[in-house]
């Protein structure tokens, strides 16, 4: 029988894998086996096409290494690995849940670590199990997005987006630190459309990017240095006469006190700062302000630094001043949150009342500080927390503090190795769920195409599973809901809005179809959510919180030449992963890409380093040895090493990173986020 004398069943999903984009999935099983997948022609940003990593998928599902059954490890990094069953790692983790009660008089000892393995709707049943016994100790804060919505959040009140299709409409596209080339690379075909409509396109990185080798503009910055661009730019534009008077009049507030600080800027001063010459500051004001709309993407990689939060409220200021604000291909566009307003009745919060939460970004010291009682118990789900984390080895060490270490994940990473039980999770082609973008504004489902692999369980199985053993031992001990299907629960999350918003009666709609929100063009009523209610130049609310209240210039100076560690360290990104996920898999292995530590030629010259020589990045932190690649592509005082690439070595950028906490993100997310690329270090052969 060939291939194709049996027809393929077509199912619909979602890649939940924490990427601008959110692809819809069609995958094709037959004899219940998952045998392709394809992007969904009916997701009109996916649009048919997936990445490569997407394409992956089916690697992925059936890789040798996906953990098939539960397994407990005899001694934590032993490698001595044993499979259970089920009721046996249920047992172990319920009688440790049990028994450290009865030591504590609390679940507090009990703490979860999760994050962006899955970000779909059913898997806060993980959150939800843990608030359904009590109190317990959980994360907040997160490692990736936070000082760029608290930026948003004091200038216009919130962060919001248009759907980026918005994007064919712009006269000028600025990407802003940000590489859709590589992590949004659905958004390339909008940008190109631009482009054919007459659109400029510009880059503003330090990275001679592929998104930049795309563009009409690049202007390599040094990093973290934006915010100097920035109020350079403005300044210009003032200077110039090229603001918007009306728009500045009839919705900012705060324009008198930053237009007099811009004036008192020294703009060869600022010029130097950021590695760009006066005339280029000039040429980006011209083009900034001199046609409209203009699109501005600010993009994660630029907030991953100690001024971070400030930097994308200056380039707010630039999209004030010009008037760029709620108009069809025009605006500031960082990320949103505005589809996935669901009830949340999964996260059964009202069972708990006094969740002890510690940073996320500070795990290492939150273990040594959190004594009262201490953590005992640790459960990592859809977290790689060894390789994505700053600090790996203290992180190592104050990990030995905790008795029970379960992770629940698909494979053995470096953060199962460290644990006591691992348990075997599905991926999205064998459950139900639903799935929403922070960039795109279409919303879509998973069901199950094919039987979970071996003994692998959905999160919410296992939550369920947890729940009764808990239950069995004592009864009524965890009011997780252990009877409702996925699908009940899912029922119980969308609201009349949402369906409204989606024009459905019912989520099983997006079974035909996903689902585009009907949502506005990103502030078009021009009526923003801060005190004064307009665009806040000033915002009282950012001086409340101890930080300045305009976007002014920091008040330290970065100086290099004087440092033991005299390069910026940047971990971005890398095209063939999602942070440390997809390394692994056949496919994206065939393309023989080897880890590379990426200098200028200048670098190379001054260290003599040659291509292909083996050399060492260190710093007081540690140290990562890797092979030379010399590419003018880099910043001259930049060291590039992708991040989560060498997840299966003993090469780990985090070793290098400290771990600085960014301006910013308290408000949004519960804590300041990491400056991960705010990070030096110094380089020799060996
Ligand atoms: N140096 C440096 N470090 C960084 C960054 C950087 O730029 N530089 N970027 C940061 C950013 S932006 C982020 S978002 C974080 C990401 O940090 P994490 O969220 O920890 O990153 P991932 O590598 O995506 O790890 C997710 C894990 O979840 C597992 N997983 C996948 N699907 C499921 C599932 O359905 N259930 C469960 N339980 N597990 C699943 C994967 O196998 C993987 O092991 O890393 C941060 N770390
Ligand atoms: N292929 C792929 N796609 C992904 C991911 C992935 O790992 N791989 N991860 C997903 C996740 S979790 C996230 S958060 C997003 C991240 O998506 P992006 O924000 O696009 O990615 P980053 O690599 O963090 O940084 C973007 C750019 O910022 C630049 N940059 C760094 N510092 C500065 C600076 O000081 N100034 C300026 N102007 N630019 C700077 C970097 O050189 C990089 O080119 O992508 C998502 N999509
Ligand atoms: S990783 Fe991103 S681009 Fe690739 S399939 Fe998933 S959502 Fe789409
Ligand atoms: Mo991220």
């Amino acid at each position: 029988m060939s291939l194709y004398d049996n027809p393929f069943t077509i199912t619909r999903h979602a890649c939940p894998r924490n990427c601008y984009d959110t692809c819809s999935i069609l995958a094709y099983v037959q004899n219940g086996v998952l045998k392709k997948v394809e992007g969904d022609p009916k997701h009109l940003y996916t649009n048919g096409k997936l990445c490569a990593k997407g394409y992956s998928y089916v690697n992925r599902v059936y890789h040798p290494e996906r953990v098939k059954r539960p397994m407990i490890q005899s001694h934590r990094g032993s490698g001595r690995w044993k499979e259970v069953s089920w009721d046996e790692a249920m047992d172990v983790i319920a009688n440790r849940i049990i028994s450290l009660h009865d030591r504590y008089a609390s679940h507090l000892s009990l703490a979860l670590n999760k994050y962006s393995g899955n970000f779909g709707l059913l898997h806060h049943a993980v959150e939800g199990m843990f608030n359904s016994l009590g109190d317990t100790t959980q994360a907040i804060g997160s490692p990736c997005w936070s000082a760029g919505l608290d930026a948003q959040f004091y200038d216009y009140g919130n962060s919001l987006t248009s759907d980026p299709f918005n994007i064919i409409h712009a006269k000028v596209i600025v990407l802003w630190g940000v590489n859709p080339a590589w992590t949004a690379v659905h958004s390339m075909p909008f940008i190109f459309q631009a482009r054919a409509n007459g659109a400029t396109i510009i880059v503003i990185d330090p990275i001679y990017t592929t998104t930049a080798k795309k563009a009409d503009h690049f202007f390599q910055v040094s990093p973290g240095s934006d915010i100097y661009l920035a109020l350079g730019i403005a300044k210009v534009i003032c200077e110039k006469n090229w603001q918007n008077n009306e728009f500045i009049q009839r919705y900012t507030h705060g324009w008198e006190l930053y237009l007099q600080y811009l004036s008192q800027l020294d703009l060869q001063f600022i010029a130097k700062q950021c590695g760009q010459s006066v005339e280029a500051i000039e040429t980006l004001a011209s083009l900034i302000s001199q046609s409209k709309p203009v699109f501005l993407w600010a993009g994660f990689g630029l907030q991953r630094h100690i001024h971070g939060g400030k930097t994308i409220r200056a380039i707010n200021a630039l999209a004030a001043l010009t008037g760029n604000i709620g108009l069809l291909g025009g605006g500031v566009h960082y990320a949103h949150q505005e589809t996935s307003k669901f009830t949340y009745n999964i996260l059964m919060r009202e069972k708990n009342t006094n969740t002890r939460f510690y940073d996320i970004n500070d795990f290492t010291n939150e273990l040594a500080r959190i004594n009262d009682p201490p953590i005992k118990l640790l459960w990592i789900s859809g977290r790689n927390l060894l390789t994505q984390s700053p600090n790996r080895k203290a992180l190592m060490q104050a990990l030995k503090s905790v008795d029970l270490i379960v992770t629940v994940d698909q494979f053995l990473t470096p953060t199962a190795q460290q644990s006591d039980i691992l348990l075997p999770t599905t991926t999205q082609f064998e459950e139900w769920d639903v799935v929403t973008s922070y960039w795109h504004h279409w919303i879509a489902i998973n069901q199950p195409a094919i039987n979970p692999y071996f003994e692998s369980k959905s999160e919410l199985e296992i939550a369920q599973l947890l729940s009764k053993t808990l239950n069995q031992k004592k009864p009524g001990y965890c009011k997780f809901p252990t009877n409702m299907t996925p699908e009940q629960l899912i029922d119980q999350e969308f609201t009349d809005e949402i369906y409204q918003q989606l024009e459905i009666t019912h989520w099983r709609e997006l079974l035909e179809s996903p689902k585009q929100m009907k949502l506005p063009t990103a502030w078009s009523d021009l009526n923003f959510q801060t005190p004064s209610g307009k665009f806040e130049f000033f915002s009282k609310r950012a001086e409340d919180t101890q930080l300045s209240p305009m976007a002014g210039l920091p008040a330290d100076i970065i100086d290099l030449k004087t440092s033991p560690y005299p390069y910026w360290f940047l971990t971005t990104h890398a095209q063939f992963a999602i942070n440390s996920q997809f390394q692994n898999m056949p496919w994206i292995q065939q393309l023989g890409l080897e880890p590379h530590i990426i200098i200028h030629p200048a670098i190379a010259k001054k260290e003599m380093l040659a291509e292909g020589t083996l050399a060492q990045i260190y710093n007081a932190k540690g140290y990562i040895v890797g092979k030379i690649k010399i590419s003018r592509d880099v910043a001259p005082n930049v060291v590039l090493y992708y991040q989560g690439w060498l997840n299966n070595s003993n090469s780990f950028v985090n070793d290098l990173i400290t771990g600085e906490k960014t301006d910013m993100g308290t408000h949004s997310t519960g804590s300041k986020g990491i400056a991960f690329y705010h990070s030096f270090v110094h380089i020799k052969r060996i």
